[in-house]
């Protein structure tokens, strides 16, 4: 299987995430992707390549063109203020104040974020825009005849909302890539997202639509991020009614409920019968990441990255989340390596 990756991924840096109070090393660091990377070498995956430059116009036809406009600039305009910490909200347009998008930057910041763990740092933007890229050479790979492609995208992107930011992500990858498809001729895509946490931006982006397929199994928002999306009855509206799904599950799920659930994920994909599988891949479910609470272990990501390659359909991986460091490149590639041991 071929990788799509760039070093600009190393552009995100940002030096401080705001957890449990205090201001710590992000969980979301540029030593992930190096793992992964590392680890993609180290078995003889495939081949590694750059991405293409598609250019502004994929994300836009995602995002809000307000928002891409903000990510841009926002970073410069923090500056500008003489603030010396990194970019993060304070504010935010709560219950029953107004949705009217401010001129400061401290209020732009409380508009577009949806959780302020995440500050926005020099070269955030630049390894936004890269890491779309290598989603959409992904995608474009697929296009092209290729059976599976792994997008080594970072930062992640399945928090990202039509007009949000945070939970680490800025640009929804695995949306973008969607999109491409829909707009070079497929019909009908499906994205699963397996990262623990769920997938809201990818939600909210396909809410209404019948032309993405989106399902989600995460921790139950009720205990984890992000909290406010996920429930099991949001299923999707107007046309889009049944095309999205979610599988929330309790602190300490182990694999077999987890693959349960998978199983049943699985055979609505098949029924769906969608052109093109796109995997939102986290690995955030492994029983020792930091901030999550599943209990698979290593050798659960080749089973179940086999039962993904069992549907037999083009699939695009595109990484998510994952903060076990020492073994998110191990973890990360057994999905892979299972999904090729069936194809
Ligand atoms: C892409 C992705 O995986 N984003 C995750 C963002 C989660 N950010 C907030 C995490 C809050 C975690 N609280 C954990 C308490 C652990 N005891
Ligand atoms: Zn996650």
């Amino acid at each position: 299987m071929e990788t799509i990756f760039t070093e600009r991924h190393k552009l995100r840096n940002s030096k401080t995430e705001l957890h449990g109070g205090e201001f710590v090393e992000p969980f979301e660091r540029p030593s992930r992707a190096e793992y992964i990377i590392g680890r993609v070498r180290d078995v003889g995956l495939g081949s590694i390549s750059e991405p293409d430059d598609f250019g502004l116009d994929p994300i836009r036809a995602i995002h809000d063109k307000g928002f891409i406009d903000f990510l841009q600039v926002a970073w410069d305009e923090w500056q500008s203020e003489g603030f010396k910490g990194e970019a993060l909200p304070t504010v935010w347009p709560a219950r029953r104040m107004t949705q009217r998008i401010p001129t400061h930057i401290e209020g732009r910041l409380g508009y577009y974020a949806l959780a302020c763990e995440t500050t926005i740092s020099d070269g955030t933007w630049e390894a936004s825009f890269a890491s779309a890229q290598v989603a959409l050479t992904g995608a474009q790979r697929l296009n092209d005849g290729a059976k599976a492609v792994f997008s080594l995208c970072r930062p992640p992107g399945h928090h990202a909302a039509i007009d949000m930011y945070g939970g680490y992500c800025f640009i929804n990858n695995a949306a973008v890539a969607a999109q491409h498809f829909l707009d070079t001729g497929s019909k009908r895509v499906a994205i699963l997202d397996v990262d623990f946490h769920h997938g809201n931006g990818t939600q909210d982006i396909f809410y209404e639509r019948d032309d993405v397929l989106f399902i989600s199994l995460h921790g139950d928002p009720l205990e984890a991020f992000p909290h406010f999306l996920g429930h099991a009855d949001e299923m999707g509206i107007g046309v889009g009614k049944g095309y999205t799904v979610n599988y929330p599950m309790p602190p300490g799920t182990d694999f077999p409920t987890w693959r349960a659930a998978l199983i049943k994920a699985l055979a609505k994909i098949a029924e769906y019968a969608p052109d093109v599988l796109i995997i939102s891949l986290g690995v955030d479910t492994f029983e020792t990441d930091p901030i999550s609470f599943f209990k698979l272990k290593s050798d659960d990501f080749t089973t179940y990255g086999a039962d993904i390659g069992s549907l037999h359909l083009p699939t695009l991986f595109v990484m998510e989340g994952g903060y076990d460091i020492a073994e998110i490149g191990v973890n990360t590639v057994n999905v892979l390596q299972g999904f090729e041991s069936v194809s």
